[in-house]
């Protein structure tokens, strides 16, 4: 290919996802930046109430990415990638029905900030529909001290469940039969950074979408959400 070709393929492609940008926006005006890994192969998004400082990250398959999450709010917030998104009986979103981690294992520091449950059956397990129990951190006896809200005791030397667990304030009613809250989620309190490096699969060309279901959630439908394009380098 000539530099010449190259230019012009590579003008075609900014067009392009300058295009997707601003049809995710759903408001013309103004333009997104797509984000790239810097030098050091690092996006860093930003998160607080409630959005991410990212609305469009571009990735080629075979590169290496670290995600540096910086929870910069005041409550605690999440990080999940995948395609459709599914909501709960009650109508609220919490999930995506394809997780884009499902062919690659990322590595994340600290480990504690990843969870990741499969597409395992729950049984009549209640977690409260967000299933945050695969982190390693469940007592051996299986025992989970679940407030009738659906809280997780603090300090029962028990899982750290996130305090608002994607389930509903007090709607006691959690139906994870069903439910479909899986996939490889990050959560950081205020305050606290991840880091998620991963190299991006083959598999994974097209569109996806970043985003909090925290707050039964509101998180996302108050614009916590972003969006990842793949493209072939
Ligand atoms: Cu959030």
């Amino acid at each position: 290919m000539t530099d010449r070709s190259k230019k012009i393929r590579r003008r075609r492609l900014v067009a392009l996802t300058a295009f997707a940008g601003v049809v995710a926006s759903g408001c013309g005006a103004d333009t997104q930046v797509v984000a790239r890994p810097d030098a050091n192969g690092e996006i860093v998004i930003n998160m607080d109430e409630f959005s991410y400082s990212i609305d469009l990250i571009e990735l080629h398959p075979g590169e290496e990415v670290t995600f540096v999450l910086v929870n910069q709010g005041t409550n605690e917030h999440e990080f999940m990638i995948g395609r459709n998104l599914q909501h709960t009986s009650e109508g609220y979103p919490n999930a995506f029905e394809h997780d884009f981690f499902e062919t690659t294992t990322p590595m994340v520091d600290p480990p504690s900030a990843g969870m990741n449950m499969g597409a395992m059956d729950m049984g009549g397990m209640d977690m409260g529909g967000d299933g945050h129990d695969a982190g390693g951190d469940m007592p051996a006896d299986g025992s989970m001290d679940m407030a009738p809200d659906g809280h997780t005791g603090e300090g029962d030397g028990g899982m750290d469940m996130a305090p608002d667990g994607h389930t509903g304030e007090g709607d006691g009613g959690m139906d994870m039969g069903g439910d479909s809250h899986s996939g490889f989620m990050v959560q950081r309190k205020p305050g606290e950074v991840a880091r998620i490096t991963l190299t991006v699969p083959d598999d994974v060309l097209g569109e996806w979408q970043i985003g909090c279901f925290r707050g039964r959630g509101s998180h996302w439908d108050a614009g916590m959400r972003a969006r990842l394009i793949v493209t072939e380098a």
